[in-house]
This record gives structure tokens, C-alpha cells and sequence, in this order.
């Protein structure tokens, strides 16, 4: 028996080399649409906790291209969960498999449109698990996903989630983009 998903989702790797332009790092992995083919990707992958600093995965829908530049990321920004770096071996990964089945659990309603993809980032300076919305101008649905991502990867009311736009960010380049909700 297979289970279709809603949608078709691609596995991503980002690997840390600094020599390399950031999109030549971007590394597509696969491409599931079932139950069953999320489960042999995700088996076969070594857990976010154990990835190299610096390094990431993601999982976006197949249409679209983990980065900014995507023409469906262009209004977008990030719902951010920032977690200690001692929290790396005890609740990262966690976080990071119902936030990945949340996507492919169709979890996000009506609103599911508007959720393009995750990333988990693995970092020196504490690790991170971002959901990418495809349009935070309309800020209620903004504020919806967020509440809503908190309550299907089961993140306690203890750790803040922060959201910063795209467009901020690329302009900041390095420097903290501006937060413009928090759930
Ligand atoms: P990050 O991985 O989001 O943050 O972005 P962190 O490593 O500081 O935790 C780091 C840097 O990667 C950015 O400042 C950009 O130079 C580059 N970068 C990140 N993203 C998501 C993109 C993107 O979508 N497109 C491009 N061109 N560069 C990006």
C-alpha cells in the first residue's frame, strides 16, 4: 500500500564550503511523494545533529528552489526556532522531524500554499529550524503559520519564534535582519 502526499517535496543538503559560491553548495538530494519514499530518504540520511557546522538540510516543494532568488520565496520570510547548541543531541532533531512531517502531513490547512518549505541549519553560534512562507504581507496568515508551527512541531511556549523577511535579510547580508513577528 502507498500513501500519496498532498504535494511532492525535495531533500536538500547545503554543504559548508566556504571556497564555493553559496548556490554551488545547494546539493538537491531527492524527490519523494509518498509516504514510503519520505521514510527510505530520510532513514538513509544521518540525523541533523550529527551534520558538520555550518552545514543544512531543507525540504522544499519540488516547484520550488531553496533560495531567495525562487520567484516563490521573493515576498517570503522565515519562521525561526533558535535553539541552544546544548540542545543539539537532546531536541534538534526532534524538532526537525515534526517540523519535516508537518509539510508532508499537510498540517498548514488552507493555508498550506503559503508554506514553501524548512531548513534546519546546524551552527557554532546555536542551531535553527526555519519554516519559509511564500508571502508574509498578509500578516494574519503570517502570525496563523507561525502559532501553527509551534503547536505541530510541538515547541514549548519557553522558546521564542522569531520571523524575518527574505528581502530583509538579503539586504543585511550577515547583519540580523529586522524581526517582524514573533509567536
Ligand atoms: P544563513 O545560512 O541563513 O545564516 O545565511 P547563517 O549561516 O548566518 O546562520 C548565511 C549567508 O548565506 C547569507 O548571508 C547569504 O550570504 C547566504 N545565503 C543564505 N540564503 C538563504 C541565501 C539565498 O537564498 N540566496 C543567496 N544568494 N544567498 C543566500
Amino acid at each position: 500500500m502507498t500513501y500519496p502526499l498532498q504535494d511532492s517535496w525535495t531533500f536538500w543538503f547545503f554543504k559548508n564550503d566556504r571556497n564555493s559560491d553559496w548556490k554551488d553548495n545547494l546539493i538537491e538530494l531527492a524527490t519523494v511523494s509518498t509516504v514510503e519514499s519520505f521514510w527510505s530518504v530520510f532513514d538513509r540520511l544521518k540525523p541533523a545533529s550529527g551534520l558538520n557546522q555550518g552545514c543544512d538540510y531543507l525540504l522544499f516543494k519540488k516547484n520550488i528552489q531553496p533560495m531567495w532568488e525562487d520567484q516563490h520565496n521573493r515576498s517570503g520570510g522565515r519562521w525561526c526556532l533558535n535553539t541552544h547548541r546544548n540542545q543539539r543531541l537532546s531536541d534538534l532533531d526532534n524538532y526537525w522531524l515534526n517540523t519535516l512531517l508537518s509539510l508532508i502531513g499537510d498540517q498548514y490547512g488552507d493555508d498550506a500554499y503559503n508554506v514553501n518549505g524548512c531548513v534546519v541549519s546546524v551552527r557554532n553560534k546555536g542551531d535553527r529550524i526555519c519554516l519559509w512562507t511564500r508571502d508574509w504581507r498578509n500578516t494574519e496568515v503570517t502570525r496563523w503559520i507561525g502559532n501553527r508551527f509551534r503547536e505541530v512541531a510541538d515547541i514549548p511556549r519557553s522558546l521564542q519564534l522569531t520571523f524575518e523577511s527574505h528581502d530583509d535579510q538579503e539586504s543585511k547580508r550577515g547583519a540580523a535582519a529586522k524581526v517582524l513577528f514573533r509567536a
